[in-house]
């Protein structure tokens, strides 16, 4: 499919390329790479960044304390971090609370960020295990934790804030800790702890955990490994450790794809509602809700917004778009197949007196003046849509499961990829609109998640990948270098 498409991509492939996909900013890195299966981590010096070897300091963990042959690695939307053929193993014995160990790097005070991918087996709701910095060889002061199988962030050496993210042995997870000076502080007295993102955009992300306490540390010099209450069957394998001052110092990418939700840069999501509540703003509401009837009273439809200009690359091979079901409301029977249709608003619609434009606000936002709405009935004008159609359409039996994803793919429906290619102005409005009226009692109201509710809609959207025989092509071509990232025109 790729090959018939490569010219019209001929550009974006080498912009994709240019595109920076590592680690190159980090202050300091350990992948264990550098060591043999069976060594000891005491007095081991591989890595980059660091001042020091690491120290293990009570001697009977030295030999609990080990490389192993790790295979952990992450991936999920455009975050991809692989932890190579070398980990590092801590196997637990016994029951003390001890700083297990750790390695100093060029003393830091400015916003930093560390992550590490991490695996428990055998864990139990005793256990503790501990990782975070310090601006000496001890108790780390801003840190991640996993207690009782319960992801934690702490500031300080006191309580910790809980992410509500079990630890599940066996999983491999991607823990970043963001620590920060707000208010004036010239402690540490803002720290975020983010599990598994999806979005290598650190600003995308929602914090799993915050804690905002002092922690009493002005400036870091040591990551630190911590441990306590151990049964002795326990093990923890970490791999990848990054200490940087950025999120993408920290979480690498996949450099072929980008995801875009609806709390990026100018994005908005809100529904609007008919009738007697045709002036009404649901734009700060956890959901969009859906609903067809003859009652116009209680008709609801959603509109969301992408910035596009948020994105790498001005088009795009493929795109997916990704909403997250909250199936909470209403009455319907379980095997009931709802419809729903989804258009996306013409790049460069103008808006009539009275109507919003593409940059309609999402606390404006209402059934009299949506941008392309057809007031007097169900859904959009269809003369102000892309292709005077629906992109795509797709159904939910009954009322979804709260956390299912709906995905509709470029793939099966090319008109999605279609219109964001067409767009100029890096501002890309779904509508969305259910086609399915209520009947025989079947009142639900079909509920998808918002950037509020703390699952965004959001876009995924791919550019070929550099190795596809595209590339080669553009090589022989002598298509090379590296243009402006955008051109389109401000906004
Ligand atoms: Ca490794
Ligand atoms: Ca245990
Ligand atoms: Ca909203
Ligand atoms: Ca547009």
């Amino acid at each position: 499919m790729a090959s018939r498409l490569i010219a019209p991509f001929s550009v974006l492939v080498l912009i994709g390329l240019c595109a920076s996909v590592g680690f190159a900013g980090a202050i300091a890195t350990e992948d264990f790479e550098a060591y043999d299966v069976g060594d000891q981590l005491h007095s081991l010096s591989g890595g980059s960044g660091w001042s020091a070897a690491w120290q293990v300091p009570v001697a009977a963990r030295r030999s609990e304390t080990t490389i192993v042959s790790g295979e952990l690695s992450y991936a999920a939307g455009d975050v991809a971090v692989s932890g190579g053929s070398r980990a590092l193993q801590y196997l637990a014995t016994e029951a003390a609370i001890e700083v297990l160990a750790t390695r100093q790097f060029a003393s830091q005070s400015g916003t930093l960020y560390f992550s590490f991918l991490y695996q428990s087996t055998n864990s139990d709701s005793g256990d503790f295990m501990q990782l975070g910095l310090n601006n000496t060889a001890d108790n780390p002061r801003v840190s991640a934790i996993d207690s009782g199988g319960t992801f934690q962030v702490r500031s300080g050496t006191g309580s910790s804030a809980l992410s509500g993210i079990d630890s599940v042995d066996g999983q491999t997870y991607l823990l970043i800790v963001r620590a920060e000076k707000t208010g004036g502080s010239t402690n540490y007295n803002d720290v975020q702890l983010f599990v598994n993102p999806m979005f290598k955009t650190g600003a995308f992300n929602t914090p799993a955990a915050h804690a905002t306490n002092d922690s009493g540390l002005s400036a870091a010099a040591f990551a630190a490994f911590r441990k306590a209450f151990h049964d002795g069957d326990e093990t923890y394998v970490f791999d990848e450790l990054r200490i940087g001052d950025s999120f993408a110092d920290v979480v690498s990418g996949v450099g072929n794809t980008f995801l875009l939700p609806t709390n990026a840069g100018n994005g908005a999501d809100a529904y609007i509602r008919g009738g007697s509540s045709s002036t009404g703003n649901y734009g700060s509401a956890d959901y969009m809700e859906l609903k067809a009837t003859s009652s116009a009273d209680v008709v609801r439809e959603a509109y969301f917004r992408f910035d596009l200009s948020q994105a790498p690359w001005d088009r795009f091979l493929e795109a997916d778009l990704t909403l997250t079901v909250d199936g909470s409301a209403g009455s319907t029977d379980p095997g009931t197949v709802w419809t729903f249709d989804l258009y996306g608003l013409e790049d460069g619609f103008v808006a009539a007196s009275g109507e919003l434009g593409e940059d309609w606000g999402e606390g404006d936002i209402t059934w009299d003046n949506a941008p392309g709405k057809d007031t007097s009935g169900a859904g959009p004008d269809l003369a102000d849509v892309f292709g005077g159609a629906p992109l795509a359409t797709f159904d939910i039996t009954g009322t979804g499961n709260s956390g299912d994803t709906i995905t509709i793919s470029s793939e099966d429906f090319p008109a999605l990829a279609a219109f964001l290619n067409s767009d100029t102005d890096g501002l890309a409005t779904f509508i969305l609109v259910r086609s399915t009226e209520e009947f025989d009692g079947q009142t639900v109201v079909h509920r998808i998640f918002t950037k509020e509710g703390g699952m965004a809609p959001y876009l995924t959207l791919r550019v070929p990948e550099p190795s596809t025989m595209a590339l080669a092509l553009l090589g022989l071509l002598g298509l090379v270098g590296c243009g402006r990232r955008r051109t389109r025109s401000a906004r």
